[in-house]
């Protein structure tokens, strides 16, 4: 796929190896509607197959919105399997961001409401502005979550906290989010971007199997016992040394010079 033919979307490197996905809908406060799901889906894969790859950002288009939703207006007449459909299609876009190779980071820019917010939340972290609100107002639609917030609410916040979300349907705000570990860090919104991309090339010099590692391991914590999480710690970390990069980190601290990660 070629990147002009992502019509809902924008592509960018914005730095060697970091490449930023900007929802496209601003008009309609890039509200998720299933085209703009498969093309993040199409998206991810791209960028995943471009080699020096390093860091995904996504964020959304103009200064309102990260992405106020699944598009209400395309989900309203849908019937129960229409609806079901609907749902894998999301599902299967946000399980393929957690699942990325890359570390990806969910830059909030304004409104991220319910599939947004479940879009947020499938990435490893959530940076935000300050006029960023979070929120699954999903019942004040009369629908349940579906995209997976009800799975990864939880396992963010903590399930009292979830269900206070959930249940109420009610918006935090940027600090609030910031306080229940919804989000990492608040920025002045003007400035988020840039303290993404700074975060991003912090991320992007380490070694790209030693983050893929970390990645799969801080998943895989929500789901098992410590003993079996530690196991596969410790498999990791052995695999690990059958790598260049993990000569070279230790050679270059050894030497007291700056690593040079390649990925192999
Ligand atoms: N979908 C479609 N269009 C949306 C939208 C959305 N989620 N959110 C906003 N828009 C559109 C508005 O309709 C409006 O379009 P025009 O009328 O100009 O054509 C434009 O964006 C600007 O919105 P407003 O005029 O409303 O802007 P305001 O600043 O006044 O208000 C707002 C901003 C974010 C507070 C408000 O737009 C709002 O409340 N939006 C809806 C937020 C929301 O409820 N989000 C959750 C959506 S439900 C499932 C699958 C998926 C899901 C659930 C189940 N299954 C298949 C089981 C997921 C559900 C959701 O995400």
């Amino acid at each position: 796929m070629n990147v002009a033919a992502f019509t809902q979307l924008f592509i960018t490197e914005q730095q060697p190896g970091i490449w930023l996905i900007t929802l496209n809908r601003p008009k309609a406060l890039n509200a998720l509607n299933r085209q703009v799901l498969e093309q993040l889906h199409s998206a991810i894969v791209w960028i995943e197959n471009q080699p020096d790859a390093r860091v995904l950002l996504i964020t959304g288009s103009g200064d309102k919105a990260f992405a106020a939703g699944a598009d209400i207006a395309e989900m309203k007449d849908m019937n129960a399997q229409q609806a079901r459909e609907f749902s894998q299609v999301g599902m299967t876009t946000m399980h393929r961001i957690e699942s990325s190779r890359l570390p990806v980071i969910a830059l909030v820019n304004g409104f991220c409401l319910g599939g947004g917010c479940e879009l947020a939340m499938s990435c490893d972290f959530i940076l935000a502005a300050d006029n960023a609100v979070f929120g699954q107002p999903e019942v004040t639609l009369g629908v349940p979550p579906g995209f997976g917030g009800s799975q990864r609410l939880p396992r963010r916040v903590g399930p009292g906290m979830a269900a206070q979300l959930l249940l109420t349907g009610e918006k935090v705000n940027a600090e609030q989010a910031l306080n229940i570990g919804l989000c990492n860090q608040v920025y002045p919104a003007q400035q988020l971007q840039e303290r993404g991309i700074d975060m991003a090339i912090t991320i992007a010099n380490n070694a790209p199997q030693a983050l893929y590692h970390c990645k799969r391991l801080v998943q895989a914590s929500a789901d098992q016992s410590i003993e079996n999480g530690c196991r596969m710690e410790s498999d990791l970390f052995g695999l690990s040394f059958a790598t260049e990069d993990q000569t070279e980190g230790m050679t270059a601290f050894t030497e007291r010079r700056k690593a040079q990660f390649t990925g192999a």
